[in-house]
């Protein structure tokens, strides 16, 4: 393949990544067991880490969790990203107090057209945040460890957190689109050279019979 062909099929590769990676979902999930609040039935929980793998550009996240806790409203609970970011994703004020149990595999997502505060425990289903919107991420590196905090702020009520899932969706950064087109464009010249260093010891006949393109072949019969 000649240096030309091999920078086109270079390029097509570079674009059909681009391409395919604009709807990259990426879910990273687990399972805990931590008690909420750490101690007693006020206070704060031990933080519940999340560790994403993927480099790239954030465009979009939702969280899913799962808590068994027996008065609900006595919790804060905060994600907190790799930078600084920071969301509250539940605040509610004193005045609203409520008494019921858990969330179950609550899911808040900003696309969502129902607010959590207009809805009962056990909040199962999807509902927007309430205390800011999960945009805030939007544009940061996922890569790292994202964090649950929760706060427990009454006495007389305590649970267990179960489940963290992130849903995030990414486009791959810019400098990783460029790091494999490198990768592949310098692969390639590494085969053609390996090919010359062949080509240099081949009997003339040879390099007539198996020439490396158009304009090596006339080089080669210009030196017969
Ligand atoms: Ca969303
Ligand atoms: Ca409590």
């Amino acid at each position: 393949m000649d240096r030309q062909r091999f920078a086109k099929w270079s390029l097509c590769a570079v674009l059909l990544l681009c391409a395919s990676a604009e709807s990259s979902v990426i879910r990273t999930e687990k399972y805990f067991s931590v008690p909420i609040p750490a101690a007693g039935t006020k206070g704060i929980m031990s933080p519940a880490v999340i560790f994403v793998p993927n480099h790239g550009r954030l465009l979009d996240i939702n969280i899913t969790i799962d808590i068994t806790h027996s008065c609900i409203f006595d919790l804060e609970l905060y994600l907190v990203g790799p930078g600084s970011s920071r969301l509250c994703l539940n605040y509610y004020a004193y005045s609203e107090f409520f008494r019921a149990a858990d969330y179950r595999m609550t899911k808040f997502d900003d696309e969502s057209r129902v607010p959590v505060s207009q809805r009962q425990p056990y909040f199962t289903g999807v509902y927007q945040p309430r205390g800011g919107r999960l945009a805030v991420f939007d544009g940061i590196d996922p890569y790292g460890n994202w964090r649950l905090e929760i706060y427990d702020n009454i006495i007389g009520d305590a649970g267990k957190l179960n489940y963290v899932q992130l849903e995030m969706t990414v486009n791959p950064e810019p400098a990783t689109i460029m790091f494999f087109f490198i990768s592949i464009f310098r692969l390639g010249i590494s085969k053609q050279k390996k090919y010359y260093q062949t080509l240099k010891y081949m009997p003339v006949r040879a390099k007539i019979k198996n020439p490396p393109g158009k304009n090596h072949f006339q080089i080669s019969r210009s030196r017969l």
